[in-house]
């Protein structure tokens, strides 16, 4: 395996989701980064930090900057969703509460269902949208640096398939005709607004190391 100056850096992935560490990891492996990557569920008394800032850089940042000052330890967080061009970018960092507070499964179902409600009246052409993710990464000795990553691609009228979460059912990206949501999830990453962000997150780090 090769590593950036032969060491391993330890780092924090500021997210309660444990099934982001390995893709993260194989990611940075890529890069020529060999890291150890804890996620919070390793620091239960960190708190969690809200996402009140109208950006995803914005959000991002929150929440690294949060978790780098509590650990002492380079920390990278993401923030996410979706902008849908005929609501001037919306949902956008309001993505994972559109349809407000549902809480489990019923959360994703709801956000979608309100999103095919709102755009029942627009036309196919007036009907593109983009996903959208930033990455920041906050060193312990304060030096940050943000990725973005954006997939374009259309709202089709109703869910079609199983894998992903979130808006994936009805998001074709752009050169494509099956939604996220019927790609294999390593076919997703290659081209998804997360895996692009986290990528050039990779090659900054790789860089500074
Ligand atoms: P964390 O903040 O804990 O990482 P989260 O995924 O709920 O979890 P975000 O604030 O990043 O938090 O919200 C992203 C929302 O945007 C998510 O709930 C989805 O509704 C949507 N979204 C983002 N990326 C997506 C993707 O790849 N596919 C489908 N929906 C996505």
């Amino acid at each position: 395996m090769s590593t950036a100056g032969g060491k391993t850096v330890k780092l924090i992935l500021a997210t309660r989701n444990a099934g982001k560490v390995p893709e993260m990891h194989a990611i940075l492996v890529d890069a020529g980064v060999n890291a150890e990557i804890s996620a919070l569920d390793e620091y239960p008394d960190i708190p969690m930090v809200p996402e009140t800032e109208p950006t995803f850089v914005g959000n991002a940042l929150l929440k690294a900057r949060a978790v780098a000052a509590h650990t002492g330890l380079p920390a990278i967080a993401d923030d996410s969703g979706l902008a849908v061009d005929e609501l001037k970018g919306m949902p956008g960092v309001l993505s994972a509460r559109w349809a407000g507070r549902f809480g489990g499964d019923d959360q994703d179902r709801a956000n979608l269902d309100l999103l095919l409600d709102q755009l029942t009246d627009t036309p196919a052409e007036r009907r593109g949208a983009q996903f959208v993710c930033a990455v920041a990464l906050v060193m312990p000795d304060g030096i940050e640096s943000v990725s973005e990553g954006v997939m374009r691609g259309r709202l089709i009228r109703e869910r079609r398939g199983e894998n992903g979460f979130g808006y994936d059912p009805v998001f074709v990206p752009e050169g494509d005709s099956r939604t996220t949501a019927e790609m294999a999830p390593k076919e997703k990453n290659e081209i998804s607004h997360r895996g692009i962000a986290f990528r050039a997150m990779a090659a900054e780090l790789a860089e500074m190391l």
